[in-house]
């Protein structure tokens, strides 16, 4: 990988806040994607949303796969932790991070091909385990970092930039979330900030497997006529369900909203989701009618985006398991490993 550091300074103006960190504090090192692609407007998002929610950088894990995609937390929250893993594995390796320690923020940073090819079956195991995570695949419908080829998202009947016709049924990865069971799934895209940004926001405050599928164009690969992953593409075709204002605990409500015309979702924080419908029969609440309202819109050619479905009581994976809240590396050595005769009396409880 190349690394290009970025210079430290910064214009002594730049507002902090209120944990002290101006917006340079989240970034990372210089992006060496290739100019106009989609995944660096993703990054931005991502710091945005982490600088107005005050989240002190030391407190995040960002993991990621294998692709360009993958490679963008090294482009953000710089001072956070990080784990570049193998293609594919990504959400094994967050499930046990947050396992022995859920005090940190765990966002997990994939593509398409990260995803819904190689690690199709590590996502589907995470979101049906509600992981307590932010899980944000970056989507451009191909491998990009390979030159390329057809990922399992590209829709049936698109072309590549080589004039083939993909000739395979796509994964729809918004689909699967809401099918395994996934507590906050959203779809996004890289070109529209003002929508991404609240739903990063939002899926933080969640409390459970937040899912955010981003479509995020590859101007080298995957922009071109016949693509449905292009910026001209999702221009036409973006059919936003709602409007999202994310309302942080103790910030000032300014506007009521109309009743019927606003959904508020709580969130465990204290913090608000504030939906603008802009669809009238999009409930939110419900999953099944979710899934229906959003497969119609698919089925018309429709790029769906906003926040698609959120359970404001999500039970998270530590909830299930009744596991213990202390950080593994924080228990003192004898609870930790607590002996011969423990582990004797537990197996005998198994018999
Ligand atoms: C086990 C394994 N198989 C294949 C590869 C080759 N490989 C690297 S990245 C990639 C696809 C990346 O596509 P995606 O996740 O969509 O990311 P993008 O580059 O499009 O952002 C592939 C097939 C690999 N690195 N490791
Ligand atoms: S090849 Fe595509 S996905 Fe990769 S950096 Fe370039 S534009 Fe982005
Ligand atoms: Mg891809």
């Amino acid at each position: 990988m190349t690394y290009i550091a970025k210079p430290r300074f910064h214009h002594p103006s730049l507002q902090a806040n209120a944990v002290g960190y101006t917006r340079r504090d989240y970034e990372g090192k210089i992006s060496t994607l290739c100019a106009g692609c989609g995944h660096d407007s993703i990054s931005a998002a991502i710091i945005q949303a982490c600088w107005e929610l005050d989240i002190q950088p030391h407190r995040v894990a960002k993991l990621s796969g294998i692709g360009c995609s993958s490679k963008t937390p090294d482009y953000f929250l710089g001072a956070s932790h990080g784990f570049n893993t193998v293609h594919g594995r990504m959400p094994s390796v967050l499930t046990g991070a947050n396992l022995a320690n859920r005090d940190l923020l765990y966002l997990g940073v994939s593509g398409d091909g990260d995803s819904a090819s190689i690690g199709l079956g590590q996502f589907a195991h995470a979101m049906r385990r509600g992981v307590n995570m932010v899980y944000i695949v970056e989507n451009n419908g191909v491998y990009g970092l390979t030159k390329g080829q057809f990922s399992a998202t590209a829709d049936r009947g698109s072309k590549s930039k080589k004039g083939v016709i993909n000739h395979d049924s796509p994964v729809d990865l918004v689909g699967l979330a809401l099918q395994l069971g996934a507590t906050y799934v959203a779809r996004g895209f890289s070109g529209d900030k003002e929508q991404l940004v609240p739903l990063i926001k939002g899926a933080i405050a969640h409390q459970g497997a937040a899912f955010i599928d981003v479509v995020s164009p590859c101007v080298t690969f995957n922009n071109h006529a016949g693509s449905t992953k292009s910026y001209d593409y999702v221009r036409e075709h973006n059919e936003a369900v709602s409007r999202i204002d994310f309302i942080a605990l103790g910030a000032e409500i300014t506007a009521s909203p109309a009743p019927g015309e606003t959904i508020d979702l709580p969130q465990p924080d204290g913090s608000i989701m504030r939906l603008r419908k802009l669809h009238a029969d999009h409930d939110p609440t419900d999953r099944v009618a979710a899934m229906n309202h959003v497969q119609a819109l698919q089925a018309k050619g429709e790029v769906v985006t906003g926040l698609l479905y959120a359970e404001p009581d999500a039970q998270d994976l530590h909830e299930a398991l009744g596991t213990c809240a202390t950080p593994l590396n924080a228990l003192p050595q004898e609870k930790v490993c607590p002996g011969a005769a423990a582990l004797e009396r537990i197996n005998a409880g198994l018999r």
